[in-house]
């Protein structure tokens, strides 16, 4: 699976050589290539944000220096397809079910916006480009300053369902199966069995698995209920 991350700040991409992902990159199981925008700014300064048609504070990313950075990956690329994503708080919530879409994905594009956001013709004309689907995400609803924290959200969320990445498979079939329907986890305790007073709760240490199995439903139903009655369980 191949990764292209566009932003005016490449630095911010440096915990993906740590832990998971970093140790997914030497397993060859991903390739991230990181870009940045200012690459493709021309003039002295560099510049690539411009006031907004329409008048309003902030500035807006233009669609010029984009087109180039973008044109550039996907000329690079042999995927037959790409998924261009860009992060707005206007776009399609991020869930566990849109990770196990998007990790299906051959090549994906982050375009990271900062400022008030990219000029709406960079989602515009990638639309109608053969072989490019051009998703809008968001990670939840409060602002952010730009795309790239969003993007390793995502990418956390993504790839560590990829096969061969997560060391136990069976925590990953624990956290999507076992469970009922998008409830949240159980509880977990370790070593010692009395920490400052407090006990591991007794089930857990009977042996009985049918038990356990029953008391960790439960909790995660509990939890559910008290953590977003709303949404789940
Ligand atoms: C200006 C951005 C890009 C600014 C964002 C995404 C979410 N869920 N909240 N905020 C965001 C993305 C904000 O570029």
């Amino acid at each position: 699976m191949k990764f292209d991350l566009i932003s005016i700040f490449p630095e911010y991409f440096s915990p993906l050589k740590l832990s998971l992902i970093g140790k997914a990159q030497e397993k060859n199981l991903v390739s991230i290539a990181i870009h940045d925008l200012r690459d493709q700014a021309d003039g002295v300064h560099k510049s690539v944000d411009d006031t907004p048609y329409g008048g309003g504070a902030g500035m807006v990313m233009s669609p010029v220096p984009w087109g180039e950075a973008i044109d550039q990956v996907l000329l690079g690329s042999s995927a037959a397809i790409h998924d261009l994503i860009i992060l707005t708080p206007a776009g399609q919530k991020l869930t566990q079910s849109l990770a196990q879409e998007l990790v299906e994905c051959e090549h994906l594009i982050f375009a990271c916006g900062r400022y008030e956001g990219i000029d709406h013709r960079v989602t515009r004309y990638y639309q109608t480009v053969p072989h490019v689907r051009v998703r809008e995400i968001s990670i939840g609803d409060y602002v952010l300053g730009g795309g790239e924290v969003a993007t390793l959200v995502i990418m956390e969320a993504i790839i560590r369902l990829i096969p061969g990445v997560v060391g136990n498979p069976q925590s990953l079939v624990e956290e999507s199966h076992s469970l009922p329907e998008d409830a949240v986890e159980y509880p977990n305790y370790t070593k010692p069995a009395v920490w400052r007073g407090l006990d591991v709760p007794e089930v857990l240490l009977s042996g009985n698995h049918a038990l356990i199995k029953a008391w960790r439903n439960d909790q995660a139903l509990e939890r559910t209920q008290k953590l977003n009655p709303q949404t789940r369980g």
